[in-house]
Parts: structure tokens; C-alpha cells; sequence
């Protein structure tokens, strides 16, 4: 199987996963990127099944809206019953890497709207520890140097990620040589650093259910 072919698996996995959670009134979080778009494709079907989506950036929102579904900024719903979104990297404990798409800050505030976090991935993100993906730091543009001079501090080999602003005016610093022995502990540390607006490290809240998809099939973790 193609990667595109394992990523749309578990995206048809999390539909499964999903539709039974679906009602009149019930809004979603939808993430982003190309296996969240496989399950953005997949959820055209069930529009009329449920009232929306709030989504994370706004690629995915146009997506979503291309396909009739509507999209509802997050200070219009409540707690929504679930989130569906990829991740870069992710380890035994769910603990994630995201970020890569630079959506990492709306990923983590809807993700904490939601009751239940479903990540999906093919199995090349799943690691035993996390930091072979450079991990991505969401920066205010005027801190951007001091940031990275902490980062340096803790032992990482901060990048400026040219020409990317954020769908929040902002700018990113991924971080290489970077392994994470304590991902709960690194991203409180990150979250620390003045000026840092958000990490890309998903620990304190981590996906509550991912689906993996392999050559042998989908697997479902806790
Ligand atoms: C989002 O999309 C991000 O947090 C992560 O960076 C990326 C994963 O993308 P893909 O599904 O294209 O590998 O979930």
C-alpha cells in the first residue's frame, strides 16, 4: 500500500469511530493536514448527519466548506464530543509531535475543546521517543531570537522556519537534535519561555485513541 492509501484506511477507521457520536446538533474538531484532509474527504458523506465543525486552520476549513459542511468558529460552541486530527510523531503513551502544517496552536486549543482526541497516522509516526521530527515552536515574531536563545540553553538546535506566518501572524522555530525524554515535563518547560506562544508538543493532553494504519491493517491504541 501507498502512504496515501494507509493514511485514507484509518481515516475510513476514524469514520467508523466517528458516525455514532454524530447527531443534529453535534459540531466536531477537525484538524489538519493530508490524513486529516483523507478524513475531511470521507466525512462529506455524513454532512447531513451532524450541525458542523470547528476546524483547526484554515486550510481545513476550506476544505470542509467545499464539501457543504459548515464551519463554526470555536467561541460559538461548547465542548465538542471529539477531535480528529494526524500528528508528526507519536509514542506508546499517545504523547504527539505536531506542528509540521504550522496549525499546531489551533490544533491544541481545539483538541482541549473536545472530549475525546482521536489521532490518526500511517505507521511511519509511530516512535518509540519523540524528536527525530523537529519539534515546532510557535513564535510572537518579536521574540523569535530570544527564543531560540533558550532553546539553545535546553540542548536544542533551533530553526527559523523562513517565509511561514502562522494563521496567527505568527512565526515558527522547529527545533532539531532534539530527543524528548520527558514529553509531559518538556512541554510545561516550553511553555515557559516568554514569548513562546505555543509548543508543538501534544503530552499533558494526549490523543485519547490513535488509529494506526499498517500493511497488515488498522490498529486501534489506548
Ligand atoms: C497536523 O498535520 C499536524 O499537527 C501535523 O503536523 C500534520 C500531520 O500531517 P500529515 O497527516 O500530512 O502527515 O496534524
Amino acid at each position: 500500500m501507498t502512504q496515501d492509501e494507509l493514511k485514507d484506511a484509518v481515516a475510513a477507521a476514524a469514520i467508523k469511530e466517528v458516525r455514532p457520536m454524530l447527531g443534529k446538533d453535534i459540531v466536531i474538531g477537525i484538524g489538519t493536514g493530508s490524513t486529516a484532509n483523507f478524513f475531511i474527504d470521507r466525512l462529506a458523506e455524513l454532512r447531513s448527519d451532524f450541525r458542523g465543525a470547528v476546524a483547526s486552520s484554515e486550510a481545513s476549513a476550506q476544505r470542509l466548506k467545499g464539501h457543504g459542511i459548515d464551519v463554526f468558529e470555536l467561541n460559538e460552541v461548547g465542548t465538542m464530543p471529539v477531535y480528529i486530527d494526524g500528528a508528526d510523531e507519536v509514542n506508546a503513551h499517545l504523547h504527539m509531535i505536531k506542528g509540521g502544517g504550522a496549525a499546531l496552536t489551533r490544533e491544541k486549543i481545539v483538541a482541549a475543546c473536545c472530549k475525546t482526541f482521536i489521532c490518526i497516522a500511517d505507521a511511519s509516526k509511530r516512535v518509540e521517543q519523540l524528536g527525530d521530527f523537529p519539534l515546532p515552536i510557535e513564535v510572537i515574531p518579536m521574540a523569535r531570537s530570544y527564543v531560540a536563545r533558550e532553546l539553545v540553553k535546553l540542548g536544542a538546535d533551533p530553526v527559523y522556519r523562513q517565509g511561514v506566518v502562522t494563521d496567527n501572524g505568527n512565526q515558527i522555530l522547529d527545533c532539531y537534535e532534539f530527543m524528548i525524554d520527558d514529553p509531559v515535563a518538556m512541554e510545561a518547560r516550553l511553555n515557559a519561555i516568554v514569548g513562546v506562544v505555543t509548543n508543538g508538543l501534544f503530552a499533558a493532553r494526549p490523543a485519547d485513541v490513535l488509529l494506526l494504519g499498517a500493511e497488515d491493517g488498522v490498529s486501534r491504541h489506548l
